[in-house]
């Protein structure tokens, strides 16, 4: 038995730059991520995203600006959990970010991003992102490091995603 947990992760977009915050604790820290975390009880996906981004940087933003790019699955050997993360960006929102107990947010060029302090798997599927593709993701981890398999595929829309069966 596998426990799906459904996670968000926001892309905050400017020109040519993208919003990245540094996991200053926690799982993923001491890397560079977008804003997200975990869905709660009776919570819709995107009220999550729109409030972790909120709770992490100070940005807001508004649920019709959120575009859902990706989704994304991880698991890791010997963990019952599977990660099912879905992958937003957006170009609109308000305010200026700021450092929280969490993050240190920080605009980056999109070619030049710190993907050896990053998660592994995002040098392989953020090209996917900049290209404006919708793609699904299936990343297989041992240990927080090392990816042992993956497969990622483009979507021609999200729906075709939640159509789709088995694996
Ligand atoms: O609540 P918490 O901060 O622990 O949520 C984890 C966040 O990290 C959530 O936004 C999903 C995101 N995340 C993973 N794995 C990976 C990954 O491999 N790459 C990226 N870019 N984000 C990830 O949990």
């Amino acid at each position: 038995m596998v426990l799906r947990k459904v996670y968000t992760l926001v892309f905050v977009r400017k020109e040519n730059q993208i919003l990245l915050g540094y996991k200053k604790r926690g799982f993923g820290m001491n890397k560079w991520n977008g804003f997200g975390g975990k869905v709660e009880p009776n919570e819709s996906i995107l009220d999550a995203a729109i409030r972790e981004l909120n709770e992490e940087c100070g940005l807001t933003v508004e649920t019709t600006d959120l575009k859902n790019l990706a989704h994304l699955e991880f698991t890791f050997t010997g963990e019952p959990v599977m990660m099912d993360c879905r992958v937003f960006s957006t170009n609109i929102f308000n305010g200026t970010p700021i450092e929280t107990e969490e993050m240190l947010p920080r605009w980056f060029q999109i070619d030049q991003l710190p993907f050896d302090n990053m998660w592994p798997d995002d040098r392989i599927w953020f090209p996917y992102m900049f290209k404006n593709k919708l793609f699904y993701g299936k990343f297989n981890f041992n240990g927080v490091d090392t990816i042992l398999n993956y497969k990622i595929r483009e979507l021609e829309s999200m729906e075709e995603y939640y159509n789709e069966k088995g694996d």
